[in-house]
């Protein structure tokens, strides 16, 4: 197993638009195991391909205290999007910003499991949430897209500062 880079905002990469997994296989297997390991290693409640430089559609959550509660969510669709909810997202490749989104606090969202069955599922709150915020992932689209542009920079300014500081 195998701790992955995670991709950081501005990163071009993380606007990549993932294509579809055409086969379940034991090195797409081996993957999802590398991207629960790195997502809980994080620590974080979800991680998309994207995130880890891989631009497939496959993500990863797990929002249980106790990383008891692993889903695994391959060529996700939503189905069904359904009322509203506001709540303070951050992300693994924005680190150390919170800010208030609003989502869908219900959704239907059909994907492959591991083992490339075909399944369908309901998903409210924080769940909701997080496949909502990981699918856009898998369409290049971060969570600070959904703020002002002055906040947007704002934060964009501040991570580069910081990666300059760093290395
Ligand atoms: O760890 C994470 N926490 C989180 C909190 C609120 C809404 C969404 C998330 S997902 C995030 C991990 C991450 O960046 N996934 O892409
Ligand atoms: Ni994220």
């Amino acid at each position: 197993m195998t701790i992955l880079r995670i991709l950081v905002f501005p990163d071009p990469r993380l606007r990549k638009k993932a294509t579809p997994v055409e086969v379940v296989d034991d090195a797409l297997r081996g993957l999802i195991d590398d991207m629960f390991e790195t997502m809980y290693a994080a620590p974080g409640i979800g991680l998309a391909a994207t995130q880890v430089d891989v631009h497939k559609r496959l993500l990863v959550a797990d929002i249980s205290q106790e990383k008891t509660d692993p889903y695994i969510l391959i060529n996700p669709q939503l189905l069904e999007k359904d009322g509203v909810i506001v709540s303070e997202e951050g992300c693994l490749s924005v680190p150390g910003y919170y800010e208030e989104v609003e989502r869908a606090e219900h959704i239907r969202v059909s994907f492959l499991n591991r083992d490339g069955a075909e399944v369908e599922m309901e998903a409210n709150g924080m769940l909701a949430v997080c496949f909502q915020h990981e699918i856009d992932h898998l369409d290049g689209k971060l969570f600070v897209d959904y703020l002002s542009e002055a906040k947007r920079q704002r934060i964009r300014n501040r991570l580069v500062r910081d990666r300059r500081h760093q290395s």
